[in-house]
């Protein structure tokens, strides 16, 4: 085979040189541009803690810190000194023993995001105070699916602070979706998606109410905390790739140009069958998990983050110019998150895609419609800033929806509003019926949903095996701190 060398100069890091020798050759035409100042560096490993004999047993400290990302010294929260925190890998069945430690200064808890367990355990109205710890203990269903979930703090009021500076961590669930063979021969990387904003955590500014209120992003875009990382891909293997964005308000649109990738799993587990994607939309707590097969021509391939307006445009033509000039709050831009590059393998043949993966089962007809209306006004009764469902601003002891345990609702989450608001649901999985009128391309198990300025989503949602009080929130979570919640009680 003819091959010939390609220019790496831009590989940074100790590791990537070593596996330059390796990769110095390749055939036909040349690889695709890359920016050259935009250095991609191999991202380091995330600690990773698994369980053990069917138990996983941990503490998780959160506590402040200093951390260098991207050259900027930025002071964080972190859990036992990670930023991102260490990635939670268990199997259905398991039993999760984790001990949080609070050393923040300020009062947290934790919600397991993306996991099917009660809402005794997974409490969004416990208080773990300052100096406290609090140990979190509960079996995962055996029948639960697979899911790239995720922790962090969901503390009222707390949330958006204590997330934008850092606290949050992968939490792997291994089920029936792992033992296909295709999947188990497939190489696994994770990106946890997340914005810093060196102005405000280190730079001495502090937060705009209008940031606030617009829900506050950074300018630094990072993957595993770092500019720009090198994921590798095997040539001719195949790559599981394991997306979490745990931004406090960014909504990513991403693409991998030039290059095929397909959907295999969203928020709750895997989709029927690999679905080939052109471009993949984010919002705050969504999960995907993609394959991506090594088949292209060796070299660097870029994950863009597309520019995506949740209702920049119109906010800064009411408030005036000078909203771009706040920290907290960044016009769209294009951005890489992260970059492929191609490792070389012995492999002549590419590995295969698995045809089927788990099925989705159609839900039954509802029993039961609600509306849901998303909008910007105040709750006096609720002494809200401004953030309401329903014209209802969250309260701890108000109970905003009864439901019963089994039953099959749909619920039409309308957006009045001229701002996307991302909807999550705890405890339960739903499935989007339809998008302003119009059905869903496929099947697939959510449990955050983008809503667009002015749109309209049906969702429909069986209240599964846990009875008790949960809650249901926009996932921009100033949004959420600033009211836009409710208490959903699911009685038996
Ligand atoms: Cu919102």
């Amino acid at each position: 085979m003819k091959r010939r060398q390609f220019n790496r100069q831009f590989v940074g890091s100790l590791a990537a040189a070593a596996s330059v020798p390796l990769l110095s050759q390749c055939d036909g035409k040349a690889p695709p541009k890359k920016d050259r100042n935009n250095a991609a560096k191999r991202s380091p490993t995330i600690k990773r803690i698994s369980s053990v004999e069917g138990l996983l047993e941990l503490s998780l400290t959160a506590k402040a810190q200093t951390q260098t990302i991207a050259g900027e010294s930025l002071k964080l929260l972190a859990y036992n000194g990670q930023v991102p925190g260490p990635i939670l890998e268990a199997r259905a069945g398991d039993t999760v023993r984790l001990t949080l430690i609070n050393a923040l200064g300020n009062p947290t808890n934790l919600h397991y995001h993306g996991l099917h367990i009660s809402p005794e355990v997974d409490n969004v109205f416990r208080e773990v105070a300052e100096g406290e710890r609090y140990t979190y203990e509960f079996q995962i269903p055996e029948t639960h699916p697979a899911v790239t979930g995720w922790y962090h703090p969901h503390y009222h009021l707390k949330v958006a602070s204590q997330v934008f500076d850092g606290l949050a961590g992968p939490m792997i669930i291994r089920g029936a979706l792992d033992d296909i063979p295709e999947i188990k021969q497939a190489e696994e990387a994770l990106l946890v998606l997340k914005d810093f904003e060196p102005k405000l955590q280190g730079g001495g500014q502090t937060l705009s109410p209008l940031a606030k209120r617009w829900g506050r992003e950074g300018s630094l875009l990072t993957a595993n905390a770092q500019r720009n990382p090198v994921v590798d891909i095997s040539q001719n293997g195949l790559l599981r790739l394991r997306l979490i964005n745990a931004s406090a308000s960014r909504i990513y649109q991403l693409q991998l140009p030039e290059h095929p990738w397909f959907l295999m799993a969203t928020d709750r587990g895997a989709i029927s069958e690999p679905t080939e994607i052109e471009t993949l939309m984010l919002s705050p707590g969504e999960r995907a998990e993609l394959l991506i097969p090594g088949s292209r021509e060796p070299g660097d391939y870029e994950i863009l983050s597309l520019p995506y307006d949740r209702g920049l445009s119109e906010m800064i033509e009411s408030m005036g110019k000078s909203a771009e000039q706040m920290p907290g709050i960044e016009l769209p831009k294009k951005t890489a998150i992260a970059t492929l590059q191609y490792r070389p393998s012995d492999r002549t043949e590419p590995l295969p895609l698995p045809t089927q993966l788990i099925p989705v089962e159609s839900l039954p007809e509802p029993e039961i419609s609600r509306e849901f209306v998303l909008d910007h006004g105040i709750d006096h009764s609720a002494k809200s800033t401004g953030f309401i469902i329903n014209g209802q601003s969250f309260m701890m002891d108000r109970v905003n929806t009864r439901v019963r345990l089994n039953q099959v609702e749909d619920w039409h989450i309308i957006n009045r509003a001229s701002m996307a608001h991302p909807f999550h649901l705890h405890t339960n999985r739903f499935q989007v019926i339809k998008r302003n009128g119009k059905p869903e391309p496929f099947r697939a198990w959510k449990n955050t949903v983008a809503i667009g300025s002015y749109e309209t989503v049906i969702l429909r949602v069986k209240f599964e095996d846990f009875a008790g009080r949960t809650v249901y929130h926009c996932h921009i979570l100033d949004h959420e701190d600033q009211g836009m919640m409710g208490i959903v009680d699911i009685q038996t």
